[in-house]
């Protein structure tokens, strides 16, 4: 254990002097989660806090991995140090993807991207954990913007987009998908909507649906900021300028105010739950190892005994 931990100690050293293979490293120990992982939290924690987190978040084909690559690539050409997340069964690192959309991922990495792709499952705690330990690793060695590129199906997936600095929604033109992103959970997180797929007729539809649903939820005051929608065709780059000033003015409204405290502080928050969650139902899984059916008794009185045995206990360290 010693030596696990000033193994990180000398990956931190080595990241913080701009080596990518350390940062890497510490990626992979996040990821696998258990000790390693607590001490990469706590190696990192003090350095990081600066960086913007766009999460872009959208059915899964409606350009996600498009837009990331190419926002990606145009930053790393310009003053910036970007790093994508991309948790994605189907991101074009993976395998699965079509030639052209790999090698757009690549051109953005050539021009100096940090890219990395996670899968959803098998890590220790979920998703929920690793997330915001990777971005905190991006965000400790300076990488800044950080994208993470989710899937916007399922709650897991759906909060780890909301807890960005600035959520993109994606969503294609065409009837139905703005009504489907609805549904999901995705309007009321989203910053910034885009209309992939302007090439294709409905492009116009999609927005009406999106400003119509914007307009129903603003009476509810779930936004702080009327999102804006910008139309695109990602693999042709139309309308990609409109989505990158698009995210700065967002960015620009965050730090102009007490939003980006509010955010963070949310986020804060939310990881805590998680940790919480995760070392309840460890100590929870560990009980039941040892459960024996007793005839007769109400499973949800041995459910109280148990937990009133396990908070007495001090298993957390
Ligand atoms: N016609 C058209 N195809 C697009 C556009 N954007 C992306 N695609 C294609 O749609 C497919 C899915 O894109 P991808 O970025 O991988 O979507 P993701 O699953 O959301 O990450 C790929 O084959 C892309 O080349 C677009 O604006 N127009
Ligand atoms: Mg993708």
């Amino acid at each position: 254990m010693a030596n696990e931990n000033s193994t990180v100690i000398s990956l931190v050293e080595n990241a913080s002097k701009g080596d990518r293979r350390s940062v890497s490293r510490l990626l992979t120990l996040v990821e696998r989660g258990g000790i390693s992982a607590e001490e990469v939290a706590e190696a990192t924690h003090k350095l990081a806090g600066k960086s913007h987190v766009i999460g872009i978040t959208g059915a899964p084909g409606a350009g996600k991995s498009t837009l990331t690559a190419s926002l990606a690539k145009d930053l790393a050409t310009s003053e910036y140090k970007p790093a994508v997340l991309a948790v994605d069964p189907s991101s074009p690192l993976t395998g699965g993807a079509i030639l052209g959309d790999r090698v757009r991922m690549e051109e953005a990495s050539e021009a100096g991207a940090f890219i990395r792709s996670m899968a959803t499952r098998g890590h220790a705690g979920g998703l929920a954990l690793a997330v915001p330990g990777m971005v905190r690793v991006f965000d400790a060695f300076g990488f800044n913007p950080i994208i993470i590129e989710t899937v916007g199906v399922g709650q897991v997936e759906v909060d780890v987009a909301s807890a960005a600095d600035t959520v993109v929604v994606v969503v294609t033109s065409g009837w139905g998908d703005a009504v489907q992103a609805n549904k999901a959970g995705l309007l009321e997180i989203a910053d910034l909507f885009v209309v992939n797929k302007a090439d294709r007729p409905g492009a116009s539809d999609a927005r009406r649906d999106l400003e119509l649903m914007i307009d129903l939820s603003q009476v509810t005051g779930q936004m702080s900021r009327r999102p804006e929608i910008v139309m695109t065709t990602a693999t042709e780059g139309e309308g990609f300028d409109e989505f990158k000033k698009a995210i700065f003015e967002h960015k620009e409204f965050l730090f102009e105010g007490e939003q980006i405290s509010v955010r963070r502080s949310n986020r804060w928050k939310a990881e805590v739950s998680s940790r919480l969650d995760y070392l309840l139902s460890e100590v929870a899984k560990k009980s039941m190892e040892d459960l024996e059916e007793k005839e007769g008794s109400s499973p949800g009185l041995i459910a109280r005994e148990m937990a009133k045995n396990i908070l007495k206990k001090d298993e957390f360290r």
